[in-house]
């Protein structure tokens, strides 16, 4: 954190998503002032994080939402030249896979191009904030070798991946080259009540109380020989700010170290409503990709090392969280 009696300040790409939701929750703990950068869209994306927005001693006071996009530079240019970031986090961007199979250009557009743009912005202003970019282990794609570290060649198989491939390494190039303080969080999946629901996991708890509640009969899934290292979302939040308060920039893989199948998360939730979910999941091609990571696994010992971090909720109790919270949402939605 900055030494200077001032609040330290911090700008987030992607505040209203699952990750920029719980980093502004943690920021503001610490004692930040956070500035979110917020897509213009005609229905209001807000609900992650209505419970700051909503609260007068924090919404104006410590936390200020900025309309921009990843593909307008000067209104970026603008707000970080007004906020003067200590830090900034960039975890903007089309993070579906399967939809980027289907939006390439638009995908490598903002998840691509938006982080050079960033990092082209960065390189002209007086006060450069460190830089946090979050990355995926989709970058990986189908690796020789599991589990995967910092180190693990990129080989993704997937238009997203390749565009986190493609940013990840920019990030490397300005560290390299421009001496940026910039990381790479290299981050495997991570889960939470607040995930997306075209996830898989949220898709499944949202599926499991339904079933359980009556109002759904049946849950079609894709691929369900898949394989994922699945953690917490806000254990991963702390580990970015973590990095950003190292002394030098570096790259950091933030995973569990545990493969997991989808079955198992498929047991894991319906177990917590007293079902199997054999006798309700059925294969929908339609939502098979036409090409699917696998082996994928962290190594996240240089984060255990460096950043005295370590990814602890279980799968079973991710699960049961998620499909308890998506119970209790059901509930009160009646
Ligand atoms: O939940 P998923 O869509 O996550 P995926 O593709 O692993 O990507 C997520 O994690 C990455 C790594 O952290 C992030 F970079 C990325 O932004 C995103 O957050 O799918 C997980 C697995 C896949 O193998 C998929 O084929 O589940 C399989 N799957 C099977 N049925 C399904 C479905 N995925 C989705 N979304 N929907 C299904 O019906």
């Amino acid at each position: 954190m900055a030494s200077s009696e001032t609040p330290p300040v911090a700008v987030i790409t992607g505040i209203t998503g699952q990750d920029g939701s719980y980093l502004t929750d943690a920021l503001l703990e610490k004692g930040y002032v956070v500035h979110g950068i917020v897509r213009r869209a005609s229905t209001t994306v807000r609900a992650r994080i209505d419970h700051l927005y909503s609260d007068p001693t924090i919404y104006g006071q410590r936390l200020f939402l900025h309309y921009s996009d990843l593909d307008d530079a000067t209104s970026i240019r603008r707000i970080l030249t007004k906020t003067e970031p200590d830090e900034l986090y960039h975890l903007a961007g089309q993070s579906h896979v399967g939809a980027s199979f289907e939006i390439p250009e638009s995908t490598c557009e903002f998840t691509a191009m938006g982080t050079l743009r960033l990092l082209e912005i960065l390189r002209d202003l007086p006060k450069r904030p460190k830089f946090l970019h979050i990355g995926s282990s989709e970058i990986f794609g189908r690796p020789e070798q599991a589990p995967q570290n910092e180190l693990t060649p990129m080989r993704p198989v997937s238009p997203y991946g390749v565009a986190k491939a493609f940013a990840t390494q920019m990030v490397r190039v300005y560290r390299d080259s421009f001496g940026f303080f910039a990381c790479n969080a290299i981050c495997y999946n991570h889960e939470s009540p607040r995930r997306g629901e075209s996830f898989v996991t949220r898709k499944i708890t949202r599926g499991a109380a339904a079933i359980a509640c009556g109002t759904q009969k049946k849950l079609a899934l894709g691929n369900l020989d898949a394989e994922r290292d699945w953690g917490y979302a806000p254990e991963y939040v702390e580990a970015m700010w973590r990095m950003l308060q190292q002394p030098q920039a570096d790259d950091y893989v933030l995973a569990t170290g545990k493969r997991h199948s989808l079955r198992d998360f498929l047991a894991a939730a319906f177990d917590a409503v007293g079902l199997d979910w054999r006798d309700y999941v059925e294969v929908d091609p339609r939502y098979l990709r036409p090409n699917d990571a696998t082996q994928l696994v962290g190594d996240p010992s240089h984060a255990r090392k460096v950043l005295g971090w370590s990814a602890t909720t279980t799968l079973e109790e991710l699960a049961k969280m998620m499909v308890e919270h998506d119970l209790k949402q059901m509930a009160g939605s009646r």
